[in-house]
């Protein structure tokens, strides 16, 4: 299958407190949702792995990919789709050799240099940001703006997803950019009405 990184949703467990994270996530999936993400930087490996679990199971004929954020262990042993990780996280070389080829494989980037050693045979696609400041992220490197995005998203010949602060009233500059899809957490996690929240992005 193609893949299709128009709608990528990243979980956050506390945001998903409402309606928990499994409800949240196949809300979001009858929204249109394309491709989830399972993001817990609490959680232990064993915690992370029945999550992981449950939620392929529940995305089991959908069509929509279970990526893991950052931890290949979970990845492997729930049999995700695929993983995704950060320039400081496990190697993607090492990722790839253990994942498999036909594993989806992501890399977080948000500068230009990174472009110079980035394994482009060994990934799938790109996750460029934050294009804007976001308390969902700890830490998160100065953001670009969507004329750094742009830039980015030109000089990488990889499938890309902007990241960071990303509302539905973004997509149309994200699309203009050249951005393959648009990443969120809050924009859908912890919403009132987590499809209505996916459709919005649907929409345009
Ligand atoms: N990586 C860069 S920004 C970010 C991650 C995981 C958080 C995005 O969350 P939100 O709520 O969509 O701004
Ligand atoms: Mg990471």
């Amino acid at each position: 299958m193609p893949l299709d990184l128009s709608l990528y949703l990243v979980t956050d467990a506390a945001l998903c407190q409402h309606y928990g994270l499994e409800n949240t996530v196949s809300e979001a999936v009858r929204g249109g949702v394309s491709i989830v993400q399972l993001r817990d930087k609490q959680a232990s490996n064993a915690q992370m792995i029945d999550q992981a679990r449950r939620l392929k199971a529940l995305l089991a004929g959908s069509g929509v990919p279970l990526i893991i954020n950052d931890r290949l262990e979970v990845a492997l042993a729930s049999q995700a789709d695929g993983l995704h990780v950060g320039q400081s996280d496990t190697d993607v070389r090492q990722a790839r050799q253990a994942m498999g080829p036909d594993a989806i494989l992501g890399l977080s980037i948000n500068a230009v240099e990174q472009l110079q050693a980035l394994p482009i045979d060994l990934l799938d696609y790109v996750g460029i940001g934050p294009v804007f400041a976001t308390p969902s992220k700890q830490d998160h490197a100065q953001p670009i703006g969507f004329g750094g995005l742009a830039s980015l998203v030109n000089a990488c010949p990889l499938p890309s997803v902007a990241i960071g602060g990303l509302t539905a009233s973004h997509a149309s500059a994200v699309q203009r950019a050249g951005a393959d899809g648009l990443a969120v957490i809050s924009a859908i996690c912890g919403q009132p009405d987590p499809e209505a929240a996916a459709r919005a992005f649907q929409r345009v």
